[in-house]
């Protein structure tokens, strides 16, 4: 497995985390109101910028010792030796053998980042051009269909890293659109996501991107394959697939046996994790959508962030700073979720873009040195666009019995500047936070007249951390800020529990028994799993064949 990091005590045994345990016992009871009270310069104190980010942490359960106390154990976990292994191209991610260089992606021209003997910021400004010449001719309408027809679709197949990415950022920039192309993400092996998207779309017309690292992802390959039926059987004539398929992928082989022209293929490398590879090829459909320009915008967003995190002490070091207060919930108040509350619609797909990065890269059992560890790693990551989730689930964030800490991301200009909807978001944004940490006393409500006996329920008991991240307007570039700092807090917190963040294998035992139990419900034979599991197989089978007698 090569070279790995053997740190001499585990993290949750250094002097660094035994500090923190006996610090959270005298803070612990702290409330906010006080400590803004104690100290009116705390907004100013606990806040950051980078770029054209703005992070107020004031709202943090934390005071000015718990962040020194914080940044210590990050020194003890070695992260600032880590980031620098990181961005070198050191092959960290060791249960794969493999350099991350996500920011290799956004290195400008003219860098030089050696993996193997090679500067891959030369490769990658190579397929970067390639894209540009490519969604150009879409674009500009140069590239014909079978029919001689201009591409009016582009359909995105790919899932999971080939597939949140894109599709997150496609929505997030719809403004830098072309809006008379329509692009499209098809994910799901469920026949349904494809079907309706190619609904009412004509083959002449419409382009498939096959986007996918291995080319041997079952969702992806089965959506392809259908696609192509449907492209084939519209057009009639299979030679019609080489106008209307390309790829994204490392594995050329297996692209050239789908039938797509090696002229055709947008490559990226296995130093590029799925999960983090929106920057690369994988992005070709948002570059279609919002064109080479509004996309190289985007990378410059992401360097951006790269540079500030490569080089700013942690103390001033935004990623690093949201890793640790991410650290001190997890790890020493308990909790077990944050949330994530983009008040911008067109962040709608954000959470869950989040939830593949973090949970994907910081759910992990087991330490670098490949024993169990005993205390929490990743988070769980939810959220829903603002305001929608005020008339939800903010319930329980604000009154609930379970510690919620919070990210709210606002942006101070709007791209529809709507008559006051931009204001009244905006208000919203502001005061959740504001009544979440500072609540409503019994005192409080009393004076407004409130029943007696409904004082108990009527009351806010704050305290609830939140972080607030605010942007002038949601632009490519500040897109690109926004995710690279969420990348490199995952990163930091990977670092601090000793886990490595850049592999998944829990993700391949579901894969393995679903070609299995494939197998038995296309056949007669008895199955051999658990009861449980023959039990359904038996139950589909039956439903399956009931289904047919009566020809529906
Ligand atoms: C992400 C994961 C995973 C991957 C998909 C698609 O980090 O590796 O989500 O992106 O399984 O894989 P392919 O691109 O190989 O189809």
């Amino acid at each position: 497995m090569g070279k790995k990091t053997m740190k001499a005590l585990p993290i949750n045994r250094s002097p660094e985390w035994k500090a923190l345990e006996e610090h959270f016992l005298q803070v612990k009871n702290l409330h906010l109101r006080e400590l803004f009270a104690e100290d009116p310069g705390r907004a100013r104190r606990f806040s950051l910028s980078a770029g054209d980010l703005f992070l107020d942490y004031s709202k943090n359960l934390v005071t000015a010792r718990t962040l020194d106390l914080l940044l210590a154990l990050a020194e003890r976990a070695g992260l600032p030796a880590e980031i620098a292994e990181m961005f070198a191209g050191e092959k960290i991610n060791r249960t794969e053998n493999r350099a991350v260089l996500h920011t290799a992606l956004r290195a400008p021209k003219g860098d030089r980042i050696m993996v193997d003997g090679v500067n891959v910021v030369e490769d990658v400004h190579r397929v970067l051009d390639r894209m540009s010449a490519f969604a150009r001719r879409v674009r500009e309408g140069k590239w014909k269909g079978f029919g001689g027809k201009p591409v009016r679709n582009v359909v995105n197949l790919g899932i999971g890293g080939s597939d949140l990415g894109p599709a997150m950022a496609a929505s997030a920039l719809k403004p830098y659109s072309d809006r008379g192309l329509d692009v499209s993400f098809v994910s799901n092996i469920d026949g349904t996501h494809l079907a309706e998207t190619l609904r009412g779309l004509d083959p002449a017309e419409t382009l498939f991107i096959v986007c996918s690292k291995t080319f041997t992802t079952q969702e992806t390959m089965t959506n392809a394959a259908a696609a192509r039926e449907w492209c084939v059987a519209g057009l009639g004539d299979p030679s019609a697939v080489s106008r209307h398929f390309v790829a994204v992928s490392t594995n050329r082989e297996k692209v050239a046996e789908f039938g797509i022209d090696p002229e055709n293929i947008f490559e990226f490398w296995d130093w590029v994790g799925g999960r983090y590879s929106l920057c690369s090829a994988v992005g070709l459909a948002l570059m279609v959508a919002i064109g080479p320009e509004n996309f190289r915008r985007m990378l410059a967003g992401f360097h951006e962030m790269d540079v500030h995190f490569r080089s700013r002490p942690l103390e001033s070091n935004l990623p690093v700073i949201l890793a640790l207060l991410g650290v001190w919930y997890n790890n020493f108040f308990g909790a077990e979720s944050y949330a994530v509350l983009p008040y911008d619609q067109y962040l709608a797909r954000f959470p869950a873009y989040l939830q593949q990065l973090d949970m994907e890269s910081n759910g992990k059992g087991m330490d670098r040195s490949g024993n169990s560890v005993d205390y929490q790693t990743g988070p769980i990551v939810w959220g829903e666009p603002g305001t929608n989730g005020q008339h939800a689930f903010y319930q329980l964030i604000h009154q609930g019995t379970k510690l919620i800490p919070t990210d709210f991301i606002g942006f101070a200009g709007s791209h529809n500047p709507l008559g006051d909807h931009h204001l009244k978001l905006l208000a919203n944004l502001v005061a959740q936070p504001q009544a979440l940490a500072f609540g409503k006393t019994a005192e409080e409500i009393r004076t407004g007249g409130t029943p007696e006996e409904l004082v108990p329920f009527k009351v806010f008991p704050g305290n609830r951390p939140s972080n607030v991240i605010l942007a002038p307007k949601l632009t490519p570039e500040t897109l690109g800020q926004l995710i690279a700092l969420y990348e490199h807090k995952i990163f930091s917190q990977g670092v601090i529990w000793d886990i490595y963040s850049f592999d998944q294998w829990g993700v391949e035992l579901g894969k393995a028994l679903a070609g299995r139990v494939l197998g038995d419900l296309s056949s007669a034979a008895v199955p051999a799993h658990d009861s449980s599991t023959n039990a359904l197989i038996r139950m589909i089978r039956r439903l399956r064949e009931n289904r047919k007698k009566e020809g529906l």
